[in-house]
């Protein structure tokens, strides 16, 4: 039986460990197809170098490795380079970063081809080519070299989703990627990374969307989705799912018949997924009850920016009205909600960012409990609209694949970010994630002691004294304490 390696680098930016979906879902045709594939997941196996060598000794076909932009695009090379010292098998890259720079990751020595957009026939096809020692030049949605010269083919079309083969489970050990907690509600359950679509109709100016999905969305019918979630209910013990969709909600009533169904097969699960402002605002008190009802516990939304002007800059496609109103509707429907900010948008002024810290004092008024996980730095991915407005406002674009290894959403690394400017988001980035641990809501010993904080951060707020924080250290040495206390344990949580 022919083997494959599929590897999964580390992003070493979280403690999450969701499930491989991206290489688990490249496995399974060729499982159907009689392949035999190892995974490799680096963020769990401490010892995947020696694991790596062992399984090339067995002369695999091919080895795919699957990367972000970011930190994974590091760890990629490093088992690249491995690969390419000890042996001549093919190094295959895929994922959301080689899809949209193929030429430049193929401009790298260590990686012979790139799958470009998503990966279940096209690997599959050149995987058969590789063993066949076909040309690939007829492979839609491939990127190779030949002779030194980089060659894109043909574009290839979607995959249809209502006939991929089951992901095949077996091939990890899973309950590496059960999550104690739902996160959905924190309460103890088996929570599991979970998908029913892909793409986005919209057109945010910051997201892989546009160019990776063509803002085109496909979703999964009702009856598959129900199946998927009993699978893993009656396989695994599952109760709780993290819907890690771009966008969950687009068709509306695919999303009704699949919480009608939850609720008529009495599954009894949680859910968290993301949604947008503008759905909640079309969907009526009846719809909620029903969401509710069938285990949508908590809903994330991406407001990004207290300013009009940077909302339409981005192309955001919302309005603070609507923010507003779905913070009152979620409220009387008991579900709880998470909104996404980002700041260090080009052309954003201290003014922007104050409207934006305005509008989170705003929203906590109308609902203490809504929570802001963060307020990350906005990067100009490649392939989004902001990325050429981030290059006419001074950035340089890395040039090289490896330099996008430091490009994540939790670094300031934009020419424009500096000074005051820079101060302030940093330590209002700083305040959130202390307002987030409870700081002001909670009880007990150390929330008492928070509370004290709590008021100068009030006070911070209400006046956007932001640039200078010199309680920041007691606040940190403090934080340090509670979560030593607290959350000695905490892992799995985001
Ligand atoms: C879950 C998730 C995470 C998880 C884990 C991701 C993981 N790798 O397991 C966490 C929360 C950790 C995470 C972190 C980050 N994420 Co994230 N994440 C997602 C999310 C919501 C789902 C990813 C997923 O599993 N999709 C499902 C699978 C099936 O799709 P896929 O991965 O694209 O795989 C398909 C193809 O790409 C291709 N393919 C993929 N790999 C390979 C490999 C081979 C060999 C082949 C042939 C094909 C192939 O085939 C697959 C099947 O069709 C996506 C949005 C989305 N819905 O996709 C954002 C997304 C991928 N994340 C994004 C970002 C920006 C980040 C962060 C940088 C954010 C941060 N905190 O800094 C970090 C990056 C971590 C890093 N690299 O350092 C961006 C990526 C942009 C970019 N240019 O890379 C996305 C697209 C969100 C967005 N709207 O912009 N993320
Ligand atoms: S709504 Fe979300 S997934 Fe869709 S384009 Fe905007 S950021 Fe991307």
């Amino acid at each position: 039986m022919s083997k494959i390696i599929l590897f999964l680098p580390s992003y070493e930016t979280t403690s999450i460990m969701l499930l491989p979906a991206s290489i688990l879902s490249v496995a399974a045709p060729l499982v159907n197809a009689g392949y035999e594939v190892k995974i490799i997941d680096q963020r769990v196996n401490r010892l995947w170098k020696r694991d790596l060598l062992n399984e090339m000794k067995k002369e695999p076909l091919a080895i795919g490795i699957s990367t972000l932009t970011g930190k994974q695009i590091l760890n990629g090379l490093e088992a690249s380079r491995l690969i390419k010292e000890n042996s001549n098998i093919p190094v295959i890259w895929g994922g959301v970063h080689p899809s949209i720079m193929p030429r430049q990751t193929l401009n790298n020595k260590y990686i012979n081809y790139v799958v470009i957009g998503e990966g279940e026939e096209t690997f599959l096809e050149l995987v058969e080519c590789i063993k066949n020692k076909n040309s690939v030049k007829n492979i839609k949605g491939l990127g190779y070299k030949e002779n030194g010269n980089v060659f894109i083919n043909q574009e290839r079309m979607f995959v249809d989703l209502e006939n991929l083969s089951e992901m095949p489970y077996n091939l990890i050990s899973i309950e590496k990627y059960v999550a104690e907690k739902s996160f959905a509600t924190g309460k103890l359950a088996r929570n599991i990374a979970f998908y029913t679509s892909r793409g986005c109709p919209y057109r945010c100016g910051f997201c892989y969307n546009k160019e990776f999905n063509k803002r085109k969305w496909r979703g999964k019918s009702a009856g598959k989705v129900i199946k998927e979630i009993k699978d893993l209910i009656d396989g695994y013990g599952i109760n709780a799912f993290e819907i890690e969709d771009d966008e969950f909600f687009v068709d509306i009533e695919r999303a009704k018949k699949i919480a009608e169904l939850i609720i008529e097969e009495n599954l009894n699960i949680e859910i968290f997924t993301s949604c947008r402002v503008n759905y909640v605002i079309n969907m009526d008190s009846n719809y909620l009850k029903l969401f509710y009802e069938a285990g949508f516990r908590t809903l994330g939304f991406g407001v990004e920016s207290g300013s009009g002007r940077i909302l339409d800059l981005m192309h955001k496609d919302i309005t603070i009205e609507q923010v507003f109103e779905t913070i009152k509707r979620l409220k009387i429907a008991g579900i709880n909600s998470k909104y996404y900010f980002m700041a260090g948008f080009p052309t954003e002024t201290i003014k922007d960012l104050y409207k934006t810290t305005d509008l989170i004092q705003k929203m906590k008024k109308l609902d203490p409990q809504i929570r802001i996980p963060a307020w990350r730095i906005f990067t100009p991915y490649p392939g989004t609209d902001l990325y050429d407005l981030a290059i006419k406002e001074g950035w340089n674009a890395p040039k090289k694949l490896e330099e996008w290894a430091n490009y994540d959403f939790n670094t300031v690394r934009m020419p424009w970010v500096k000074g005051k400017k820079e101060r302030i988001i940093k330590n209002v980035i700083f305040l959130i994630n202390y307002l987030e641990m409870g700081g002001t809501t909670g009880r007990g010993v150390f929330f008492k002691m928070a509370k004290i904080f709590g008021k100068i951060v009030d006070w911070r707020w209400k006046n956007h004294y932001f640039s200078f924080v010199p309680e920041k250290y007691l606040l940190i040495i403090f934080l340090k304490m509670k979560e030593l206390f607290l959350f000695g344990n905490a892992n799995n949580k985001r």
